[in-house]
This record gives structure tokens, C-alpha cells and sequence, in this order.
């Protein structure tokens, strides 16, 4: 049995992929082509000083105008972001005019590539002669792993035979210069993506060698003598006009060991993930064992010690990078959001691979939570790092928090998470089913149809997150029969189920239950969604003495606007009721609050006497903070006795 078509319409998802849709897409090609103001010199660095040029470059690399490269030398990787956004839209929503767009862009893209294959308009434009000559830091393989993931997203969206030829052409300019046999590069990446992106190329033309390039890459890295360092004493220099400084350690690229024997995840968070998630995909395309079990150990360790409530992955500003188990500091997170988007790639990888319930209830958690606030609610600002707790006044000053923004910016000098969350949004259908044999799991609670190749479809209804109770309607020719694999999520104690009205024994199977089905059958899965409190492991020394509050899928935060200053003042009685009321006013989509009698400690040493003072509690979806004025936030609420 295999998916033929899975369509999206679901209240809450439709207000994200409308918004990609309407405005993301839009606004981004308006930056991309240096068409809205988002410049903010006297911003905090990670604004934009200065307009986009991604496109410009790639005119200028085409020889349609003259004059240098400007931007972060990797902003090729920004349009191809947006076009494989763009590609997902179309998919959904056919659109003439942004079909136009992409055609023109992908004309432009193959007027910038080399004959051979290369593409990299920083280096066309700056550095001709120092080509895949300091591959550690260059992100050469990088950007041109973004074409290849946009160039098969729009073939697959359109049937676009020239944006499927220059992918492929780099992959052959790429397996050219890199590889076992002598003469070439025994090398890999600095930044991983490639080796993701040659095996959806793989998927898309059945030519074996992108697979195996992306297996070389993989099982290369790290082993010795290491290409890094002999790159470093042969072509790479310490002050690329790029990227200037010391070396930085080989754990920092994940290539200071082979990642079979990497203990824990390290260095650069996105690299890593990217890492995990092409070693995912290749490992399970390439049935290579070694690549999957050192994929799920490490996947165990980050969900387990070194993931933040909010599916926030990469504690430190330094190196944007892991640190060590659970190290999970709140006020100094970095949590970049292309990393949440980097956990459901590679998750979604393991589970194509095996059903492993765990995993797409992360991805869960990364899609309401980490991914999700990432973005303004308009659609047109984002956060590049997602801190938990935010005191405006100790981001301004204090110089550790620097990174720690407390309102969005309308673009980012790297603008790497904006069209990566968009490229996601707008892919949602790819994660909501897995077909494996006769079997239909259901991943996600996200309303729409799956079509399957026997003629089959399944309809989901349902108000989740807000409301229990999604339904699963049946269509089948007569004589079909498949299983519907539901996902029990760990945090769902007292699910229930009906099966054509009557009540069935709640049993779950490796996380999902599962229901014989056939033409007409109605299933109802119910997943209790009181709000619920939520501790952290007693070994993260960061939240001890402190308590979350989340509702379903739903990871809740405190701001000013509804509690006041001060809010580690505030305390949450353990006896205290928790209590879900909707709110369709305050926000541009209507969402679910959790109040709750709280208390405020003293605040002065004058008010210690008096003892705490009784003050409502009102927590909001963390995806939604940050949309309106500027003010302290905070995931976790001091833990208090009974009042
Ligand atoms: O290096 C390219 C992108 O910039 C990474 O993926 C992000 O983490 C940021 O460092
Ligand atoms: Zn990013």
C-alpha cells in the first residue's frame, strides 16, 4: 500500500500554511530580491543591517549585471530555501504567477551555473580561484545541497525538467571532485546537507550513485587522516575574508570522529542534525546498519538530555552548539529554529525507517513548539534563536544575552530559519502518514485526506489541538482492508477510541493502536487534552524548583503582557487548577489559554513579611509569545507548596 496524495485542511494548521502561503512566500521573495526595507543598522547583529542581494548575486554570478557578491556567503542557500517552499505551495495550491516566479528563478539559477555543474555565487563572484579549497568552512556543498532539495521539490511540483537538470548536474560536478578513487577529494562538507539532498535526488531519479556519494560523505567524515586538517595544511587558510579566525575544533564540523562513534551529539547544533538527518535517509535507503544505530543512540541522547521542553535543540551562542547532557539553560538558549526544523527532518528519516512512536511525538513537539516560534503571527518576522525565559532589559544589557532577542526581527543577517520554516510549513503532508504494507499510520493529528494506491482514502476531522475527539472516515473499494495505525502520544494517559460508534479497549501497540478498517468505518480517537504540569529531569539543574505547563501537544509560557513584570516572582501552588478557556480576541488566530490561581513572591525586602499575594495566572502557547508588545516571557513558572 502506498500514499498517493495527502491534502491539508485543519483549523489550526490552515491559518500557518495560509500565511506561508499569502504571505511568507510573497514577503520573502520581496526580501530575497531586495524589495522590502528590512535593514536595521543600529539593530542587535542578528537583524539585518543590510538588504538581502541573494538574488542579485545570482545576476550578477549569471553575468546579467556587474559588481561583487554581498550578503552572509552562503545566501544562495536563502533562494533555494524559498523555492522549495514555493515548490511545496504549488503542490497544494497551483498559482500561475508564482509558478512564474519560480521558472524565472530557476532560468536565472541555470544562467549562474558553471558548465561543469558548479554553483556558488560567492565564490563566482569573489574567489574563482579558491574553489572546494577550504570545504570545512566554504558551505559550497551546502547551498548546492539546497538547489538539489528545491531543484526535486519543483520537479516533483511542476514536472520541471530544467530545475531537475541543473540538481543533477551538480551532483555530477560533486561526485566529480569527491570520493574514494584517487585524484578526488577524500572529503565531505563543513556544513552537512548535501549528503541529505543527494539522496532525495536519489529517491527522485533512481540513479544509485547520488546514494552513494551521500554514503561516502558520510562514512568519510571523521575518519583519518582527516581531510580537514590536511585541507588545512595544504589549500585552507586560517582567515578565509569569509570567515575570519582560529580554527575551530573538528568537533565543532562533527568530524573529529567517524559519527559510528560519535558518544554524544557535538559541536554546531544544525550541522549536526543536518548530519543525523542525510545519515538517517542514506543509512535506511542504503540498508547501512552502522549509520542507523549510531543514528538512533544519538537521537536517544539529544531527546532525552539534551532537547528543551520546547523541542529547542543547541544550548550555547558560542559555535551555535551543543554542549553537554543536560545542560539546558534557559535564559541563554540558542535554539536556533532551523534546528527544530532539523530534528523533524531527521526524525521523519527514522521513521520512514521504522515506526518509532517516540519520534513522531517529537516531531510534534517541534512542529507546535520549536518550529512554530519561529515565526510572528503576521508572518513577516521571525526569531532565529528561541530562548525560554527573556528579560528585555538582560538582552539589552547583558552582553551574554546579546543573541537572546525579545521581538522578532523583520529578517535576519543570516536568513537561513525564515525559509526553512516556510519549506517545512508548507511540506506538513509530508509528515502527517507513513504507509508501510498494509498498514496507514497516522503521525500527526492534522486534518485532511490520504489517498493510497488501492483506492482508498482516510479522512481526518477534528478541532486538535484545541478540541478532543479527531475522526478518521473510511472510503475503500469493496474487498479492501488495511490497518490504521493511531499514534498514542506519550502524554495522552486516558485515550479512548471508538470504532463505528461503539466504544473499543484503549491498547496500544509500540505507541500506536491499531484498527482493522474498511469502507465506512468511522474512528474516533480521543486524546484527553486537560492541561497538565510538566517537571524536568531532576539532573537539569537549570529548572529545579520549577514547573511547565503544557495541553496536549502544547508547551504554555507566561508573558508580561498578561501577568505583569517580574515573572520570576510568580508561582504556581501545586494544588492549583488548571483551566483551559479559548480565546478567539487576543491573537490573529484563536487559541487555547491555561489559567490558573498563582501567587507573586515578595518583591522587595519591605514585602518579605507579608508572605506571597494570591495573583491569577494566565499562560499562552509558547509559539505565540512575542506578538505583542515588548515584555519578560517565561516557559518555566516557579513550583510552590499549596498556597
Ligand atoms: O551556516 C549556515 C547556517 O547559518 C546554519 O545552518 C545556521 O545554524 C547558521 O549558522
Ligand atoms: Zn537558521
Amino acid at each position: 500500500m502506498k500514499l498517493t496524495q495527502v491534502t491539508i485542511d485543519d483549523d489550526f494548521w490552515n491559518y500557518y500554511r495560509d500565511l506561508v502561503r499569502t504571505r511568507m512566500i510573497p514577503y520573502q521573495w520581496r526580501v530575497l530580491n531586495d524589495l522590502e526595507a528590512v535593514a536595521n543598522p543600529g539593530g542587535n547583529s542578528y537583524d539585518a543591517q543590510d538588504n538581502s542581494h541573494a538574488i542579485r548575486n545570482l545576476r550578477r554570478a549569471a553575468g546579467l549585471e556587474k559588481g561583487g557578491f554581498a550578503g552572509m556567503w552562503f545566501q544562495d542557500s536563502d533562494v533555494y530555501k524559498w523555492m522549495e517552499a514555493a515548490a511545496y505551495s504549488l503542490q497544494s495550491h497551483p498559482d500561475a504567477a508564482l509558478a512564474g516566479q519560480c521558472d524565472e528563478v530557476v532560468a536565472l539559477i541555470a544562467a549562474a551555473q558553471e558548465d561543469d555543474g558548479y554553483l556558488d555565487t560567492y565564490f563566482q563572484l569573489e574567489a574563482p580561484d579558491r574553489k572546494l579549497k577550504h570545504v570545512a568552512r566554504s558551505h559550497e556543498l551546502y547551498c548546492m545541497g539546497h538547489y538539489i532539495e528545491a531543484g526535486c521539490a519543483y520537479y516533483e511540483a511542476t514536472g520541471s525538467k530544467p530545475a531537475l537538470a541543473i540538481a543533477v548536474k551538480m551532483a555530477d560536478y560533486l561526485a566529480a571532485h569527491f570520493g574514494p578513487e584517487p585524484g578526488k577529494l577524500h572529503g565531505y562538507p563543513g556544513h552537512p546537507e548535501v549528503e541529505l539532498a543527494l539522496t532525495r535526488l536519489y529517491q527522485v531519479t533512481g540513479d544509485r550513485r547520488h546514494l552513494d556519494l551521500a554514503l561516502y560523505m558520510l562514512n568519510q567524515r571523521g575518519t583519518e587522516p582527516n581531510f580537514f586538517k590536511a585541507q588545512a595544511k595544504t589549500t585552507a587558510v586560517k582567515n578565509e575574508p569569509y570567515w575570519s579566525g582560529d580554527w575551530q575544533d573538528l568537533g565543532y564540523f562533527q568530524a573529529d570522529v567517524p559519527l559510528t562513534q560519535m558518544p554524544e551529539p557535538e559541536g554546531h547544533a544544525v550541522r549536526m542534525l543536518y548530519l543525523l538527518a542525510g545519515a538517517a535517509q542514506a543509512g535506511r535507503l542504503g540498508a547501512d546498519d552502522a549509520l542507523m544505530a549510531a543514528c538512533r543512540r544519538l537521537a536517544e541522547r539529544i531527546i532525552d538530555h539534551q532537547m528543551y521542553v520546547t523541542g529547542g535543540v543547541g544550548q550555547t551562542v558560542n559555535g551555535e552548539a551543543f554542549t553537554f547532557p543536560d545542560d539546558l539553560p534557559n535564559d541563554t538558549a540558542y535554539a536556533e529554529t532551523c534546528a527544530s526544523c532539523a530534528m523533524v527532518f531527521f526524525l521523519q528519516a527514522m521513521l520512514q525507517a521504522a515506526p518509532e512512536a517516540e519520534y513522531a511525538d517529537v516531531i510534534e513537539r517541534e512542529l507546535f513548539n520549536g518550529v512554530l516560534a519561529g515565526v510572528a503571527l503576521d508572518g513577516a518576522h521571525f526569531f532565529y534563536v528561541n530562548p525560554l525565559e527573556v528579560d528585555p532589559t538582560a538582552c539589552r544589557l547583558d552582553p551574554a544575552k546579546r543573541h537572546v532577542l525579545p521581538t522578532r526581527p523583520a529578517w535576519l543577517n543570516c536568513a537561513c530559519c525564515p525559509p526553512n520554516l516556510a519549506r517545512l510549513v508548507a511540506s506538513l503532508d509530508r509528515y502527517v502518514y507513513l504507509a508501510r504494507g498494509a498498514r496507514l499510520e497516522v503521525n500527526q493529528y492534522v486534518g485532511g485526506t490520504a489517498r493510497l494506491d488501492n483506492g482508498a482514502a482516510v479522512t481526518q476531522t477534528g478541532g486538535y489541538p484545541w478540541r478532543e475527539g479527531q475522526t478518521f472516515t473510511v472510503t475503500a473499494p469493496a474487498g479492501v482492508a488495511f490497518t490504521l495505525a493511531l499514534r498514542i502520544p506519550a502524554w495522552a494517559a486516558g485515550w479512548s477510541l471508538t470504532v463505528d460508534g461503539r466504544a473499543v479497549p484503549p491498547a496500544a501497540r509500540a505507541g500506536y493502536a491499531e484498527v482493522p478498517v474498511h469502507d465506512g468505518a468511522v474512528v474516533v480517537l480521543t486524546l484527553p487534552l486537560q492541561p497538565r504540569r510538566v517537571h524536568a529531569d531532576p539532573a537539569v539543574r537549570a529548572d529545579i524548583g520549577l514547573v511547565a505547563v503544557a495541553r496536549g501537544p502544547i508547551v504554555y509560557c507566561l508573558e508580561q503582557a498578561d501577568n505583569g513584570a517580574q515573572l520570576p516572582w510568580l508561582a504556581l501552588p501545586k494544588d492549583a487548577a488548571l483551566t483551559a478557556t479559548g480565546d478567539a480576541a487576543t491573537f490573529a488566530l484563536p487559541l487555547v489559554r491555561v489559567t490558573a490561581p498563582g501567587l507573586r513572591l515578595p518583591g522587595s525586602a519591605a514585602a518579605v513579611a507579608a508572605g506571597p499575594q494570591p495573583q491569577p495566572l494566565s499562560f499562552i502557547p509558547y509559539f505565540a509569545w512575542a506578538n505583542r508588545e515588548v515584555g519578560e516571557m517565561s516557559v518555566w513558572v516557579r513550583d510552590t507548596q499549596n498556597a
